[in-house]
């Protein structure tokens, strides 16, 4: 297992590449390329100095989140292929510069979704909130991404900047003719173009879970649980059609057991990314994020890690979301301070694992 850590690049980024290869255990970052239009194609000059700039820093890029995929993909519209072609493209570019995974993922319309983007802790620290009370009061989803924007102290949001919020009532519009199914007939279309392009460029591509995993404003979501997710990767048998195991994204669903779910999937070689968070739930559908000790939340971060390395986990792990603690001002949920704590946290479980593995 290889420890990373997300970097928005160097001109979006509080945090430097510098204080991010002092974090002991960190080998890497998980990289995109910010402002970069949906739909076209990441050229090669682009992630040449992207990855001289990681490289320079002293660390390793092989890892990128995400390279999104246009809406006319989901919506299964016409103009679909141009935007496929453009895709394998970039994953033939990608993979040119030894990027190995592929983070991305399927929700229509909106990225990750909170109610509130500082959510004070008794003990004075911030955290990423989600009420769902909250979201069914937005009735002008234009706001929610206004909103989003504006409260996210100046930080360049992926999946909700990108022009898309122009858009937003055209694409409402267009997805009330796409249900579940359609979503997953669409999911299949991208996926058997693209997946044999992975596979012979070598990219393991990995789907992150929707964030929350259920619907919200209408629109479907169907990346959510084991039985649909199982559907997924049946849609193209490869493993090159993987997942990201978002312990924060699927376990915002109380319905979802992680190491259960970390062990159907893990068994079959399908996760090739995860992302570490640890979150509090206090009823269904009201939630906020915590550090990543599992007493801080709800979940058992041992037996997330347990489960992870009983079944031969051998991908990228990075700690997601941390709070925001000792003065620092930063992009929501990724400051540097608590995503250090996590990684050493995340990094401890692993050591005492694989140890006491060897000795049985
Ligand atoms: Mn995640």
């Amino acid at each position: 297992m290889k420890t990373v850590f997300r970097w928005f690049g160097p001109e979006n980024d509080a945090v430097s590449l510098k204080h991010i290869r002092q974090i002991p255990g960190v080998s890497g970052v998980v990289v995109t390329l910010p402002g970069s239009p949906v739909g076209e194609v990441w050229e090669p000059g682009q992630i040449a100095a992207l990855k001289k700039t990681v490289e320079d820093g002293g660390l390793e890029m092989e890892v990128v989140e995400s390279v999104e995929i246009h809406e006319d993909i989901k919506l299964g519209l016409p103009t679909r292929d141009r935007y496929l072609e453009n895709y394998a493209q970039t994953l033939r570019n990608l993979a040119g510069f030894g990027i190995k995974v592929v983070c991305y993922n399927f929700m229509p319309v909106f990225d990750w979704t909170r109610s509130e983007l500082a959510y004070e802790l008794p003990d004075g620290s911030a955290v990423l909130y989600y009420d769902q009370s909250e979201i069914d009061k937005v009735t002008d989803p234009r706001k929610m991404a206004s909103d989003m924007k504006r409260n996210s102290n100046g930080a360049y949001m992926p999946g909700w900047d990108a022009g898309k919020s122009d858009r937003l009532i055209e694409l409402f519009d267009l997805y009330k003719g796409v249900g579940e199914e359609e979503l997953f007939g669409n999911y299949g279309y991208f996926l058997r173009k693209i997946i044999p392009v992975a596979e012979e460029c070598g990219i393991k591509m990995a789907v992150h879970p929707d964030d929350p995993p259920w619907s919200i404003f209408g629109l479907p979501r169907i990346v959510n649980n084991q039985k649909n997710i199982q559907r997924i990767m049946e849609l193209v048998d490869s493993e090159y059609n993987g997942l990201t195991l978002c312990t924060g994204s699927l376990g915002s669903d109380p319905g979802n057991d992680l190491p259960s779910v970390i062990r159907h999937f893990g068994n079959q070689g399908r996760i090739h990314f995860v992302h570490a968070r640890n979150v509090k739930i206090i009823k269904p559908g009201l939630f906020h994020e915590s550090a990543h000790l599992s007493s801080e939340g709800s979940y058992d971060m041992y037996e997330v890690m347990k489960a992870l390395f009983d079944t031969g986990f051998d991908g990228y792990m990075r700690p997601d979301h941390g709070r925001m603690i000792w003065g620092e001002k930063g992009r929501p949920g990724y400051g540097l301070y608590d995503r250090a704590l996590g990684a050493q946290y995340l990094g401890g479980l692993w050591e005492a694992i694989q140890k006491a593995g060897k000795t049985r």
